[in-house]
């Protein structure tokens, strides 16, 4: 399926710890030049000035590539660094209140972890909706239950949203998971942690592309 408000394929969710060592913007822009496409900032621990600081740095560096930023579940730190977008799970502000809040968020995204949750309001908000996790991950513990390729056929069933799987993406199930249905991968530690991010992307845009002239 395509979309014209979310035509991204290939989705790298970033942290600075999750780059091992490697400097997380070198990272970003490789990722990019290998075919990533749209990058979140996630930072768990960090302070709102320091996870400010680094989106900051963040945005610099993407925009000069038109690649949109997407800041993880911190409404304030969205709208100070004129985010594109802002992605938030089940427990985090919602969905409705964001859009009430952030009139110029582009894209809201939100996970999904329950079946239920495609039939709330918060999900009729949502611009896109995160399959998490689509498989279990060492990156992400505090997860329900792992949807799996049968899980994404069963969503994509039910909502015409966009669908972003993540959760042990890899370049080996990549294809089946946008053969299932999801429009879109997205993946830490496959780029994060790969000795070439650059190379890592590029393999996994690959398999996006294999798959979606079957699709
Ligand atoms: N949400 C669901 S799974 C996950 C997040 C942020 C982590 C995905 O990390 P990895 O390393 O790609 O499995
Ligand atoms: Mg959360």
């Amino acid at each position: 399926m395509t979309h014209n408000s979310f035509p991204y394929r290939l989705y790298l969710v970033i942290s600075e710890e999750a780059c091992a060592g490697k400097k997380f913007l070198t990272v970003a822009e490789e990722a990019i030049k290998g075919g990533v496409d749209i990058i979140q900032l996630r930072e768990k621990n960090d302070s709102n000035e320091e996870f400010l600081d680094k989106a900051l740095r963040l945005k610099e560096v993407i925009s000069r590539y038109n690649v949109p930023l997407i800041i993880n579940d911190n409404l304030l730190v969205a709208k100070q660094v004129e985010a594109f977008g802002i992605h938030v799970g089940n427990n985090d502000v919602n969905p409705t209140e964001i859009r009430k809040n952030w009139t110029a968020c582009k894209s809201l995204g939100y996970s999904i972890e329950y079946l239920e949750q495609l039939y709330n309001e918060q999900t009729y908000t949502a611009d896109y909706l995160g399959i998490s996790p689509v498989f279990k991950t060492d990156t992400k513990t505090d997860t329900v239950t792992a949807w799996g390729l049968d899980g994404i056929r069963q969503i994509r069933s039910i909502t015409q949203k966009p669908l972003v799987a993540i959760g042990n993406v890899s370049s080996i199930n990549t294809r089946n998971i946008i053969e299932a249905g999801a429009d879109c991968v997205a993946v830490v530690s496959a780029i994060c942690a790969a000795e070439n991010p650059q190379k890592a992307a590029l393999v996994l845009r690959k398999e996006i592309e294999k798959a979606s002239v079957r699709a």
